[in-house]
């Protein structure tokens, strides 16, 4: 049985563009990714999505601006650990994006990801994300750098 820890990942959208961050410290060090991290106690999933994105950018977004467009599920071989990360999207917000402890922040054309310095899953899970289809994926790692299996669907909303 795994241990199921809930985790928020916020992008942010202008144009053809993508907000990343450049993680600084900690889980995922050094690579690419949107903003987020774990919920605080009593903290609902949205809220903490917000919060991150605020601590980790200096970027507010309003929690009823953030588009759930799907979830990935985190396993590690040899790990009890199963990281359930809520994926959020959002082209309403305000502010300027600011370097942190954490994150340094960079616009991206969506046609130049730096794929080469993200998570491997990126490159199979951001297609759906970038064509706004709502999605599930699975992935099993062996270590942070090998992906031993995967599963990903599209979910139709009702
Ligand atoms: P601290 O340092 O305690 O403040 P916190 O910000 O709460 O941490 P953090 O940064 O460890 O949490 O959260 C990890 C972040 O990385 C979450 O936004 C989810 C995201 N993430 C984890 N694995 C990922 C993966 N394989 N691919 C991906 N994002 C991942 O795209
Ligand atoms: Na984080
Ligand atoms: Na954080």
């Amino acid at each position: 049985m795994y241990v199921r820890k809930v985790y928020t990942l916020v992008f942010l959208r202008e144009d053809s563009r993508l907000l990343l961050g450049l993680k600084k410290r900690g889980f995922g060090i050094n690579k690419w990714n949107g903003f987020g991290g774990k919920l605080e106690p009593e903290e609902t999933v949205i809220d903490a999505a917000a919060r991150e994105l605020k601590e980790e950018c200096c970027i507010n977004a309003k929690a009823s601006d953030l588009k759930h467009i799907g979830n990935l599920e985190f396993t590690f071989e040899g790990e009890s650990t199963l990281m359930d990360v809520k994926v959020f999207t959002s082209k309403i917000f305000n502010g300027e994006p600011q370097e942190t402890d954490e994150m340094r922040p960079r616009w991206f054309n969506i046609d130049a990801l730096p794929f080469e310095e993200m998570w491997p899953d990126d490159r199979i899970w951001f297609p759906y994300m970038l064509n706004s289809k709502l999605f599930f994926a699975q992935f099993h790692y062996k270590g942070f750098d090998s992906i031993l299996k995967y599963n990903i669907v599209e979910l139709h909303s009702v």
